[in-house]
Parts: structure tokens; C-alpha cells; sequence
């Protein structure tokens, strides 16, 4: 298990030099060729399960759920609407090469490979707390990059105000995009605060390796204050934009998935209660915190907005 320090240490105070190394290895097969270092980077994860001692300010202290169940329970309708599915069928997915378009209201819009677009941006631990409106819940060690430093790099313009994500779409790879399940692609999207907020991540690896497939490789956002599903995986495109974007839940069920989705124990999904999590692992429910538990860090860009309606 990770042992953690506490404190107000800094990454760079504690990361010891076994794990910057295999961080360095990590990004340097990223940045070589996209991730065709990835079976090299798999090789450590066995050594890698026993990380010892990252500690990033905004981890959480709380044990991460095993590796099997991580990897082993996803939601990723791309590839089958059981939790066993990804797993089971997202090895089709070709993660290499891999772009990123960026449009919209920047000065730097294009089409970047994606060691370009990750490149100069050390990866960090960060230990997040993923709450599915589904009602359970894990702790999760993943590896990335902050969202802002990467979207910093494409100049926003003042017009940017929300930032929108799609999936890939590539139905030869992705199964359950051959049926109209969801609109596809998959579509997500933030308020510029919000995407700039120093929570906010682009997920590359989990548990020292890279990505797993169905875990949403090579990269995905990772929004721990929200419900799992605005964390949406395998991203190709990030639009700067001016009005507030589509989301493929709220496309799809408008009633049962807003725009925010900010974990409420306090607003109820429509057909069941978001009270209380089941922590998989564990056996007897916890209740449900506001912000997930990270409200100290966000609650401050929701004032004055209703967070029931806005849910
Ligand atoms: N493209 C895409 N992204 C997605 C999903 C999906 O179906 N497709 N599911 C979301 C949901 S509902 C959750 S809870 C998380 C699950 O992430 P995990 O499988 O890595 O735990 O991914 C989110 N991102
Ligand atoms: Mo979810």
C-alpha cells in the first residue's frame, strides 16, 4: 500500500529519486513515440504497485482501492454497458499514434501528436477520490498532468468561457458505438474555472503505469470534485468555446444529468438517492460528501450559483 506523508511538503520535497526515474521513463516513452514505450513502462508495474511516498498537496490520504478492482470495474459505454465489458473488450483500441485537435477561441489551435501536447509537463501523483452517480465510489492513484498547464500552452482568447472534450469515434475499434446507445462521440465539458482549477487533470497513467484501455487511454480527464462521468476518457478533441457545451448525459437524459454534475448528497438523482456511496472494497455504505470532499478547493467557484438547479 502507499505510504503517504502529511503536511504541507511540496511534490518536489518528497518525491524520492526510484519514483522521479520511473516518472522520467514514463514521459519519455510518451514523448519517443506516442506510447510505444507503454510495455516497458507495464514492465515496472508490478514494482511500481509499491510506490512508496508521493505525496502531492492535493492527494487524499485515504487508501486506494486495489489495482484489480480499477482496472476490472469501469464504465465505458464505447466498449459495453456492463462493468465487466471494458476490460473484457477495450485491448481493440489502437492508442498509438494519437492527436489532439484543439479549436476554438485560442491562438494556437491545431492538430498535435500527443507527446507534443503533454511534452515539458512533468507528471505528478495525484490520489483522487472517483464518485460514480452510480452510488459507489474508489480511490484512485492516478499519474497527470494539470489541465491548465496544457491548456495554457494554446492561448485562450477572452472569448473562451467553457471548454468542451469529445471521445474518440472510431466504431471498428469501439463495439458499443455501433449501436446508438449515447450520441456518439462521447462529449464532456467545464467551465473555463473550472478546466483551469489546479484539481483538474489530464489522466495518462494509474498505480505507476500508463493508462489501461479501459481506463480511458492514453489520456482522460479526471474531475474529482464531479460525478465519474464528466471524467471522459480517450479524448481527441478540446474546444474552446463561448456558450456552454453539449454533455453526452445531459444529451441523453436531460432531467437526470445537468451540466455541473457537482457531487450533491443533496440533490437526488430522479429514480434513486445520492445520500450514500458504496466504497468498493468495502462493505457498509459512507455518506456521500458535498464537492466529493474537495469543497475546501472548489466550493468558492459555485457562490451565488443554485446548486440545485444547477446540478
Ligand atoms: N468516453 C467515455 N468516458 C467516460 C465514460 C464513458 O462511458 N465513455 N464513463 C464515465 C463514467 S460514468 C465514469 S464513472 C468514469 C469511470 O472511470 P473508470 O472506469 O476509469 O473508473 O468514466 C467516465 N468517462
Ligand atoms: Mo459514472
Amino acid at each position: 500500500m502507499l505510504i503517504r506523508h502529511g503536511g504541507d511538503l511540496t511534490e518536489n520535497d518528497v518525491t524520492p529519486r526510484d519514483v522521479y526515474l520511473r516518472r522520467r521513463d514514463f514521459m519519455s516513452g510518451l514523448i519517443g513515440g506516442g506510447l510505444a514505450m507503454a510495455g516497458g513502462v507495464a514492465a515496472n508495474a508490478q514494482a511500481a504497485t509499491g510506490l512508496k511516498g508521493v505525496a502531492s498537496p492535493y492527494s487524499t490520504t485515504e487508501t486506494p482501492t486495489g489495482r484489480a478492482d480499477i482496472t476490472g470495474y469501469n464504465n465505458f459505454y464505447e466498449f459495453g454497458l456492463d462493468k465487466e465489458d471494458p476490460a473484457r473488450n477495450a485491448g481493440s483500441l489502437t492508442t498509438s499514434p494519437w492527436t489532439v485537435k484543439i479549436d476554438g477561441h485560442c491562438n494556437k489551435p491545431g492538430t498535435y501528436d500527443i507527446g507534443d501536447f503533454l511534452r515539458g509537463n512533468p507528471l505528478q501523483q495525484r490520489i483522487y477520490r472517483l464518485r460514480c452517480v452510480e452510488g459507489w465510489s474508489m480511490v484512485i492513484p492516478w499519474l497527470g498532468v494539470p489541465l491548465a498547464d496544457l491548456l495554457k500552452k494554446y492561448e485562450p482568447t477572452s472569448k473562451a468561457r467553457f471548454v468542451a472534450f469529445e471521445t474518440l469515434h472510431r466504431p471498428s475499434e469501439m463495439p458499443g458505438q455501433r449501436r446508438p446507445v449515447l450520441d456518439w462521440p462521447y462529449r464532456e465539458g467545464l467551465r473555463l474555472d473550472e478546466a483551469m482549477n489546479p484539481l483538474t487533470i489530464m489522466a495518462v497513467g494509474l498505480y505507476g503505469e500508463s493508462l489501461p484501455n479501459q481506463n480511458g487511454a492514453p489520456m482522460r480527464l479526471v474531475v474529482p470534485w464531479k460525478y465519474g462521468f464528466k471524467s471522459i476518457k480517450s479524448v481527441v478533441r478540446i474546444s474552446f468555446v463561448e456558450a456552454q457545451p453539449r454533455t453526452a448525459w445531459n444529451d441523453s437524459a436531460p432531467r437526470e444529468y445537468g451540466f455541473y454534475s457537482n457531487v450533491n448528497p443533496a440533490v437526488d438523482h430522479p429514480r434513486w438517492s445520492q445520500a450514500t456511496e458504496r466504497r468498493i472494497g468495502e462493505f457498509r455504505r459512507r455518506e456521500t460528501l458535498m464537492f466529493n470532499g474537495y469543497g475546501e478547493q472548489v466550493a468558492g467557484m459555485y457562490r451565488g450559483l443554485d446548486l440545485k438547479k444547477n446540478f
